[in-house]
């Protein structure tokens, strides 16, 4: 990281592409009944977490997110095939097997978790920032959550408190129009939510969720004001998911023409336009790079999932306390 030469913007280029692909083969393996339980997939808001954390340091600072979590494990460093052998329940999985999708956790690379608990992360990544001021790191704890949870309680306590200890916390909110089935403007009484935390003294701004290279200009600033211990910073990035909320959602609430309008604003097609434009890459070197991606999560990334073996009973009361010395990684 950053984002700031013709190379970088390749490789994000690749990561983007690589997370639409890899969530697409999760869809198929849900559909195939691989994967189970819950699914939330990230198509179309890709730009969000890379921007972001292309100005922030993946695997030294703190990320804490929702259930929408697999590209925001992978960004962090955690390796793409312990990701889907968790989505697969497999022991080889980032949680061993216990978590799941929404659940996936990796304490080397500094990804604290997947949530299923709407606005649950909110305190937590103030936890973890107020952590970091008592040790006296230069680290700082980022939080990604969706627009809905703005209207929970712990949105509000949060920010107060927040502010008024200065915590080292970045908010970023992926505002994807949507919390399920409800359009925000039928739920939110102030829809620009970066007006939100006006009332706590925050910081705050509103970018296109969708321009990977505006999200990062505008992290650089949030992230050196939350790095400076400034205090928190709120970014609102305007964004949409391309799929339903879940797998279980058939998705026939969004007006045709407004799904057509969002797809023609590709987070992944953006950039590539870009280059191509600038003479950095052909059409063709993007179909090589879509067709390696394709043939790693389809040889490797997939078969290491399928062949892990599945947790052992005999483990079920393992991994419960956290100073559980079975906890630790072998
Ligand atoms: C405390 C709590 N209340 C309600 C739910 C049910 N629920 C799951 S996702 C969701 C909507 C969240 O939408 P948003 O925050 O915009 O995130 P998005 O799914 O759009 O990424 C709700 C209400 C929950 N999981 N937790
Ligand atoms: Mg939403």
């Amino acid at each position: 990281m950053p984002l700031e030469t013709i190379e970088d913007k390749k490789r994000v280029l690749r990561e983007m592409l690589f997370a639409r692909r890899f969530e697409e083969r999760c869809y198929e393996a849900y559909v195939e009944r691989k994967i189970g339980g819950f699914l939330h997939l990230y198509p179309g808001q890709e730009a969000c977490v890379h921007g972001v954390m292309e100005a922030a340091r993946p695997g030294f600072d703190y990320v804490i997110t929702g259930y929408r979590d697999h590209i925001h494990a992978i960004k962090c460093g955690c390796d793409p095939k312990a990701v889907m052998a968790e989505l697969y329940g497999k022991a080889t999985g980032c949680s061993r097997g216990y978590g799941g999708s929404m659940h996936l956790f990796d304490v080397e690379h500094r990804f604290m978790g997947g949530y299923a608990l709407v606005g649950g992360p909110f305190p937590l990544a103030a936890g973890i920032a107020k952590a970091i001021l008592m040790q006296g790191g230069e680290e700082i704890s980022i939080c990604f959550l969706g627009d809905a949870a703005n209207n929970q309680g712990t949105f509000h306590e949060t920010m107060n408190m927040a502010s008024l200890w200065k915590l080292p916390v970045l908010y970023v909110c992926e505002n994807n129009l949507y919390g399920i089935g409800t359009r925000i403007d039928r739920s939110t009484a102030v829809v620009d939510q970066y007006k939100r935390v006006c009332g706590y003294n925050i910081p705050a701004v509103q970018v296109d969720g969708q321009d990977v290279e505006a999200v990062y200009e505008a992290a650089k600033e949030a992230v050196a004001h939350v790095r400076a211990r400034k205090g928190p910073y709120f970014m609102e990035l305007l964004t949409y998911r391309y799929r339903g909320h879940s797998m279980s959602d058939s998705n026939a609430y969004r007006p045709k023409e407004e799904e057509r309008k969002w797809s023609r604003r590709d987070p992944i097609i953006i950039l590539r336009d870009r280059l191509v434009e600038a003479g950095a890459m052909t059409h063709d070197d993007y179909k090589r790079m879509d067709d390696e991606i394709l043939d790693e999560i389809e040889n490797e990334i997939v078969p290491f999932a399928e062949r892990s073996p599945e947790p052992r009973v005999e483990d079920l009361e393992r991994y419960v306390l956290a100073d559980d010395d079975s906890c630790r990684r072998a």
